[in-house]
C-alpha cells in the first residue's frame, strides 16, 4: 500500500507538519481508524460517490466544500477555532488567570475523562447508523445520513488529537480504545447509555438527530467554555457541523409530519398507517424515548462531578460569558425539579451542585421550540392535535427519577398502572414492527418514500432531485 501524504490527507490548522510526535501517532492511528470505519460505518456504498460537505480551513470560505467523493477519501481534518487573543478562563476556581494552553497538572484525569466521554458518541453514533443506508427514503436523505456519519467521524478526530497532542501515552492508549468499545455490546459497550440503543429505522434516526446531537449542541457549548484553550476551541468548530445534524434532524420529523398531516386530510383519517404514513401517536411514542433517553445524557440532577468540573474551569455552562453573575457560584442557588418521596417538586439547592439539571434546562427550552414548529405544521393542516415534550422526570434511567415511574404528563405512577399503559407512551413492538416495515429503499433521483415529504430545499442550493449519490 502506497504511504499516506499525511499532511495532504488531514487538513489542519494545528501546524501538524511541525510537530512529528503528534504525526507519528496520528499515523498510527489512521489505519485502525479505517479499519473501524469498513467494519463499523456505513454498510454499503461505500465506493459510490457522495456529494459531501468537506471542512478544508476554518473561514467562511473553506469550511464548507461541498463536492462528490467516496466515504472513505473524505478527508477527515482537524481543525480549532481561531484562538482569541488574551482569553482567560471564565469561571471558577481559576477565574481571570490566562487560558491554559497546556493540560493542568492538577486535572489531567479529569479532563482526559471529559474528552474520552466526548469522544466516544461521536463512533458509537456512526455504529448505531451502520444499517440505514439499505433502507433510505430518497437519495437527498441518503446524503445527509452520510454527511453526518464523515462529521461524527471527524468529531472522533477532534478529540483523539486532543488526547495524542496532550495527553502522551495514556492519550493514546485512550485513541486505541476509542475504536474498540462497540454501541450495544454487553462486554465493550459505548459510555453514556443513549449511545447504546439501537437506530433501526429513519424514524428513529431523525428523531436521535434531532434530541441527541442536541444533547451533543448543549454538552459542546459547555466545553467550548473550558479553561483549557484547545479543547475550547475544537468544541467551538464541531458546533458549526453540529448545525447540520440537528437541521437533519427537525426537517426531518417535520417533513414526516407534513407528509402525515396531508394523508389524514386526503382521506378523513387518523389512521394514516393504512395509507403508508407514519400516525401521530406513533410519532408521539418515539419522541417520548427519544427525548427520555436524551434527557438521561445530562447526568443528576445533583452532582458533585458536575461542580468539580465548573470549580476546575474544565466545563462551564451554556452561554458562560453571557450571564450576569460573579461565574464562581459558591453562595448562589437554583431551582431543581425533583423528588421528595413519592412526590415531584421543586426545591432550591447550590448552583453548583446543579449544573446538570441547569444545562438540562437550556436543552429542553430549544426541544421545545423545534416542537412548537411542528405543531404550527400540524395547526396549518387544520389538525387538532400536538406533539407535546413529556414531563422530564418520564422514563429517566440516570437521577432521581430513575427510581420511580412517571407518566408523560407528570404524575408518579404505580408499576400496575405503568405496565398496563406504557404502550400508549412508549414504542411498541407492533410500533417497531409497522415503522420497520415502512423502511423500503427509495433510490430513484427526486422521488421519496410516501411516509415523507420532499424537503423545502435542497442542499447547498441544490434542487432536492438533485443527484446526491451517484449509484452507478
Ligand atoms: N449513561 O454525576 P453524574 C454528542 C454516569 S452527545 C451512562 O450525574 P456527571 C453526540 C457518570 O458518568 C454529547 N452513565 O454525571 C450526539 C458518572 O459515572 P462515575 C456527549 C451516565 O459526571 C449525537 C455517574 O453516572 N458529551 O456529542 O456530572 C451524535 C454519576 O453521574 C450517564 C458529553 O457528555 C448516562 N446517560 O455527568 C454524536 C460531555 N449520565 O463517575 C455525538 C462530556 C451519567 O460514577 N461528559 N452517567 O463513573 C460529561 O460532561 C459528563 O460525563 C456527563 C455526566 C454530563 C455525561
Ligand atoms: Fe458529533
Ligand atoms: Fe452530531
Amino acid at each position: 500500500m502506497a504511504a499516506v501524504d499525511y499532511l495532504e490527507r488531514i487538513p489542519n490548522n494545528v501546524n501538524l507538519k511541525a510537530d512529528r510526535r503528534l504525526l507519528r501517532a496520528l499515523e498510527e492511528w489512521h489505519p485502525k481508524f479505517l479499519d473501524w470505519w469498513t467494519e463499523m460505518g456505513p454498510l454499503g456504498f461505500q465506493a459510490r460517490e457522495v456529494y459531501l460537505r468537506t471542512a478544508i480551513s476554518v473561514d467562511a470560505k473553506g469550511w464548507a466544500q461541498f463536492g462528490y467523493l467516496r466515504m472513505p477519501e473524505y478527508r477527515w481534518g482537524i481543525f480549532l477555532a481561531e484562538p482569541e487573543p488574551g482569553r482567560a478562563i471564565n469561571f471558577g476556581d481559576h477565574q481571570g488567570q490566562p487560558a491554559w494552553q497546556e493540560v493542568p497538572g492538577e486535572h489531567r484525569g479529569t479532563l482526559r475523562r471529559l474528552i474520552v466521554t466526548q469522544g466516544d458518541t461521536e463512533p458509537a453514533s456512526v455504529e448505531q447508523q451502520r444499517h440505514l443506508g439499505r433502507t433510505c427514503p430518497s437519495l437527498y436523505d441518503l446524503r445527509n445520513l452520510f454527511q453526518v456519519n464523515v462529521e461524527e467521524g471527524r468529531h472522533l478526530w477532534a478529540m483523539v488529537y486532543l488526547l495524542d497532542a496532550y495527553f502522551g501515552r495514556d492519550g493514546r492508549e485512550e485513541s486505541e480504545a476509542l475504536l474498540q468499545r462497540r454501541s450495544g455490546d454487553r462486554d465493550k459497550p459505548r459510555i453514556l447509555g443513549a449511545f447504546n440503543e439501537p437506530t433501526p429505522d429513519w424514524l428513529s434516526f431523525y428523531m436521535f438527530t434531532y434530541f441527541t446531537d442536541r444533547d451533543g449542541k448543549y454538552q459542546l457549548a459547555a466545553l467550548a467554555e473550558s479553561g483549557f484553550d484547545p479543547l475550547s476551541r475544537t468544541c467551538r468548530f464541531m458546533l458549526t457541523e453540529e448545525a447540520h445534524h440537528m437541521f437533519v434532524g427537525e426537517t426531518g420529523i417535520g417533513r414526516i409530519v407534513q407528509r402525515t398531516c396531508e394523508l389524514m386530510r386526503e382521506h378523513k383519517t387518523d389512521d394514516v398507517r393504512t395509507f403508508d404514513g407514519i400516525d401521530l401517536r406513533t410519532l408521539q411514542r418515539y419522541l417520548n424515548f427519544h427525548y427520555s433517553v436524551s434527557l438521561d445524557l445530562f447526568g443528576s440532577e445533583i452532582s458533585t462531578n458536575a461542580a468539580n468540573f465548573y470549580t476546575m474551569g474544565l466545563k462551564g455552562r451554556f452561554e458562560e460569558t453571557k450571564k450576569d453573575d460573579d461565574h464562581r457560584l459558591k453562595e448562589a442557588t437554583y431551582v431543581v425539579t425533583t423528588l421528595d418521596g413519592d412526590r415531584v417538586v421543586t426545591r432550591e439547592e447550590s448552583a453548583l451542585t446543579t449544573l446538570n439539571e441547569r444545562l438540562r434546562d437550556d436543552y429542553i427550552a430549544d426541544c421545545a421550540r423545534g416542537v412548537a414548529r411542528w405543531n404550527e405544521s400540524i395547526k396549518r393542516h387544520g389538525i387538532d392535535v400536538e406533539l407535546t415534550l413529556p414531563h422530564r422526570g418520564f422514563r429517566r434511567a440516570i437521577g432521581s427519577f430513575a427510581e420511580v415511574r412517571v407518566s408523560p404528563d407528570g404524575r408518579i405512577v404505580s408499576e400496575a398502572e405503568w405496565d398496563a399503559r406504557k404502550h400508549e407512551w412508549l414504542p411498541t413492538e407492533d410500533d417497531k414492527a409497522f415503522v420497520q416495515n415502512l423502511m423500503r429503499p427509495v433510490v430513484e433521483r427526486g422521488k421519496f418514500a410516501n411516509w415523507i415529504a420532499p424537503p423545502a430545499r435542497g442542499i447547498n442550493g441544490q434542487p432536492s432531485d438533485f443527484e446526491y449519490v451517484r449509484l452507478d
